[in-house]
């Protein structure tokens, strides 16, 4: 994946309470191009390989488990300065500290159920998105 991507994850909660197309609009909005998009749900066991550099923060099983509660949209997304820039869209992991107008500010309810999920460096991006899509996939 070339540095211009980012991944992204819609979590449980926001799938739950029907804020899909209001995220993607929100990311759409912002100037991120869709390369790739995802219905899916993860397992306990894919879950926890996906946040497997978190294995040893006492959040971890809560963690592993909300993951795995119910379905997620994962998606790679295209534009300059990508990861930098996502991550200012979607705001502080705790979204009570997430600025006015950010996804986690508008969608998320807690530090735990945080809305998206939002790739941290760009060799992380490339990382994440394979894990979810094929090479076929993610063009
Ligand atoms: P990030 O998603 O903003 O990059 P990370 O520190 O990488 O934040 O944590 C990954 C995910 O773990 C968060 O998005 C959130 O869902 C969960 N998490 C982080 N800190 C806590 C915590 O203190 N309690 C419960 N869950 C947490």
């Amino acid at each position: 994946m070339s540095t211009n991507r980012t991944f992204t994850m819609i979590k449980p909660d926001a799938v739950a309470n029907g804020h899909i197309g209001a995220i993607i609009n929100d990311i759409t909005s912002a100037g991120f191009k869709i390369i790739a998009l995802k219905y899916t749900r993860l397992t306990a066991e894919t879950a926890g390989a996906f946040y497997a550099v978190h294995r040893e923060r006492p959040f971890y099983n809560d963690l592993v488990n909300f993951m795995s509660s119910g379905p997620i949209v994962a998606a790679i997304l295209e534009k300059e300065n990508a990861v930098e820039d996502f991550r200012k869209l979607i705001g502080a992991t705790d979204p009570s500290k997430a600025d006015e107008g950010t996804i986690r500010r508008k969608y998320a309810k807690s530090i735990d159920a945080n809305a998206v999920h939002g790739s941290d460096s760009d060799e992380n991006a490339a990382i994440e998105g394979s894990f979810f899509f094929s090479a076929f996939e993610r063009f």
